[in-house]
C-alpha cells in the first residue's frame, strides 16, 4: 500500500472541504501528534532516556486512529529501540499495522541506517522518512538517499546545549546543529525536524529561539518538535511561518490531555481578514 494524495478517503476530503469553509484562505500551521514506539507500545521518554518511560498505550494503531479521528494529518512515529540499537521487532509490526490501518500519513524515523531500510519503509508506504544518525555518520549514504528518495527524507536534527546527539540520543557529537542543518541544505535536503533534547517530554516549553535560528540559517522547512506544554507554544511556533516553520510535533501534551487536539488545531488556524 502507498500512501498518496489518491489514497485520501472521502471523509478527508469531506474533512478538508469544511476546514476550508470554516476557515477561508487559511493557511494552517500543520500538527503532528507523535506515537513513540518502544516494545510495540506507545510511550513517552523525558529527554530520550530509556530509563524514564511512560507508557501510554499497550495498542499504538488505536492511539493512531484515535489521532486520525480528531483530526490529525499527519502522525510522527518513532521506532525508539532502533535508534537505541535494540530489537525492534513488536515496533515494526505495529508500524505496519498503523500504515495500513490507520488512513493518515505517517512521517516515521529511529534507526533508519541503510537504503534497503528507506526502500522498504517507502514501500510500506511511510510519507516522510527520518534519518538522523546516518546522516551525521555517513554522508555519503544521505546524499544516495536523498538523490533516490528526493523530499520523501527528512534531517533529524537532535540537539543539546546546540550540538548534535545520535544514536537514541545516547551520544554526543562535536557538530553544531546550526551548521550541521545548513550542511544537510546544501546537499539538496528540504525539511528537517528540529527537537531541542532537554526540552523532549519535559513540557517545559518549546525554544522558540534555536528553532527560529536553525530555520533562517539554514533555509530549510522545519518541524518544531520538543517540550510542547500549552496552546501558547502553538502560538508562538505559528509566529515562525516566515521563518519557514511550518509544522509542530506533540506528545506529551497530548497524552497528558493539558489540551485536546482540536483545541491545538483550532490554535494551529491562521486568519487572513482579508
Ligand atoms: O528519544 C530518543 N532517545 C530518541 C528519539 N526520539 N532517539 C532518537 N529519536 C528520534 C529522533 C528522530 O526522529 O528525534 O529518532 C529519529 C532519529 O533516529 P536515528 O536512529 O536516525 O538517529
Amino acid at each position: 500500500m502507498r500512501l498518496s494524495a489518491d489514497s485520501f478517503s472521502e471523509t478527508d476530503i469531506q474533512r478538508l472541504g469544511s476546514s476550508l469553509t470554516k476557515y477561508p484562505n487559511h493557511i494552517r500551521m500543520i500538527i503532528i501528534p507523535a506515537i513513540d514506539l518502544r516494545g510495540g507500545r506507545c510511550v513517552r521518554l523525558s529527554q530520550g532516556q530509556a530509563s524514564a518511560e511512560t507508557v501510554y498505550s499497550e495498542n499504538p494503531v488505536k492511539i493512531a486512529k484515535r489521532w486520525y479521528d480528531e483530526g490529525a494529518e499527519m502522525l510522527h512515529v518513532v521506532n525508539l529501540d532502533a535508534a537505541l540499537g535494540k530489537d525492534d521487532t513488536d515496533n515494526l509490526k505495529a508500524l505496519e499495522r498503523i500504515l495500513y490501518e490507520a488512513p493518515i500519513p505517517v512521517q516515521f524515523g529511529g534507526g533508519v541506517r541503510t537504503l534497503d531500510d528507506v526502500r522498504r519503509l517507502d514501500e510500506l508506504g511511510a510519507t516522510r522518512i527520518v534519518i538522523g544518525t546516518t546522516a551525521i555518520e555517513n554522508p555519503i549514504l544521505l546524499q544516495n538517499i536523498i538523490d533516490e528518495f528526493g523530499s520523501t527524507i527528512v534531517v533529524g536534527i537532535d540537539a543539546r546545549d546546540g550540538l548534535i546527539a545520535l544514536r537514541g540520543w545516547e551520544k554526543l557529537s562535536n557538530i553544531q546543529a546550526i551548521e550541521f542543518a545548513q550542511k544537510v541544505a546544501e546537499m539538496g535536503v528540504e525539511r528537517a525536524v528540529y527537537t531541542d533534547i532537554a526540552r523532549d517530554g519535559m513540557l517545559s516549553g518549546v525554544n522558540i529561539e534555536a528553532t527560529r535560528a536553525i530555520a533562517e540559517a539554514s533555509g530549510l522547512k522545519i518541524t518544531a518538535s520538543g517540550g510542547v506544554a500549552s496552546l501558547d507554544d502553538i502560538y508562538a511556533v505559528k509566529d515562525l511561518e516566515e521563518s519557514g516553520v511550518d509544522s509542530l510535533i506533540i506528545g506529551k501534551a497530548l497524552y497528558e490531555g493539558i489540551f485536546t487536539l482540536e483545541e491545538a488545531l483550532d490554535a494551529a488556524e491562521d486568519y487572513d481578514e482579508d
